[in-house]
């Protein structure tokens, strides 16, 4: 046992195909209540699905959500890439459905194709629109990918375009400006710098996003959110609604858990690797994996 374990913690990557099912009951074995996960884009060279694989065999769960863009169906439309990797994945899925956890798949934008079957049910994973999932401790969380926000945030894009443009007309203005409070004796303003600045702040395509989703959330009476879609993993309180990304599985190799007493957290692979490295059973020194 000690030797998968080496192997995980040291080259997880080289994994042998052989070694699966060991590593399936390996040190470091967390089961949580509930796993969140997204942005994962099978099919893409991009894909971490060996990190992912890894992931899934240690931390079972009773609810495992799978918060939209699983498969890239776009991608795979202009080029099929699909490694053995990703195949287990899918099989790793239909298994801890199988095995009793409840999987629901709910569709994002670049796997929409899946949200022509909304309502059924594939080898027990349940496919839906967007859901509800009730914490141990009692908290509702809206479920969705997110993209639907894209639109609201296509405001701000307009909004830039706008300021591109407005940017020529202010440093006129602010030449007008300033010889008028020259004349007045006050100081230099740069009124472009200030609106730059500003217009900056508004186009921050993340917080919108963010606010944007958190508010819809409150607005159909829930706790907080739970989503994906921007690849950036985050977890804060927005006017008094829980905003929670679980990340993706591209670049941050991130995941939400809801610990068995309802606690939330976000957990990072590479801090659950380097924990791993930090056991004293292992004998191996840190270093291997950069
Ligand atoms: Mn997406």
């Amino acid at each position: 046992m000690r030797t998968t374990f080496d192997a995980l913690g040291t080259n997880w990557q080289g994994l042998a195909p052989g070694a699966e099912d060991e590593v399936d009951h390996a040190h470091g074995t967390h089961r949580y209540r509930a796993v969140f996960i997204s942005d994962i884009h099978l099919g893409t060279a991009g894909c971490q699905a060996q990190a992912l694989l890894e992931f899934l065999k240690h931390h079972p769960s009773d609810y495992l959500y799978l918060v939209g863009d699983i498969v890239d169906g776009w991608q795979l439309r202009r080029r099929w890439f699909w490694p053995q990797a990703h195949n287990d994945v899918v099989q790793k899925l239909l298994r801890s459905a199988r095995k009793g956890s409840r999987v629901v798949f709910i569709p994002g934008n670049h796997d929409e194709f899946a949200r022509g079957f909304v309502g059924h049910h594939f080898g027990g994973v349940e496919v839906c629109e967007d859901t509800v999932h009730t914490t141990a401790d009692g908290r509702t969380l809206w479920i969705t990918h997110g993209d639907y926000f894209d639109g609201v945030i296509q405001c701000a894009k307009w909004l830039a375009y706008l300021g591109d443009n407005a940017y020529e007309f202010t440093l006129k203005l602010n030449r007008y400006l300033n010889s008028l409070r020259a004349r007045m004796g006050l100081p230099y303003w740069s009124l472009s710098a200030y609106l730059k600045h500003k217009v900056k702040k508004a186009l921050n395509y993340v917080t919108d996003f963010e606010v944007a989703v958190a508010a819809e959330a409150r607005s159909r009476g829930h706790d907080g959110v739970v989503c994906g879609h921007i690849h950036r993993a985050e977890m804060r309180t927005i006017n008094g609604t829980l905003y929670c990304n679980d990340g993706d599985w591209v670049e941050s190799r991130s995941a939400l858990v809801e610990h068995m007493d309802g606690r939330l957290e976000l957990v990072y692979w590479d801090d659950v690797l380097s924990s791993q490295f930090r056991e004293p059973s292992a004998p191996q020194p840190m270093g291997v994996v950069a």
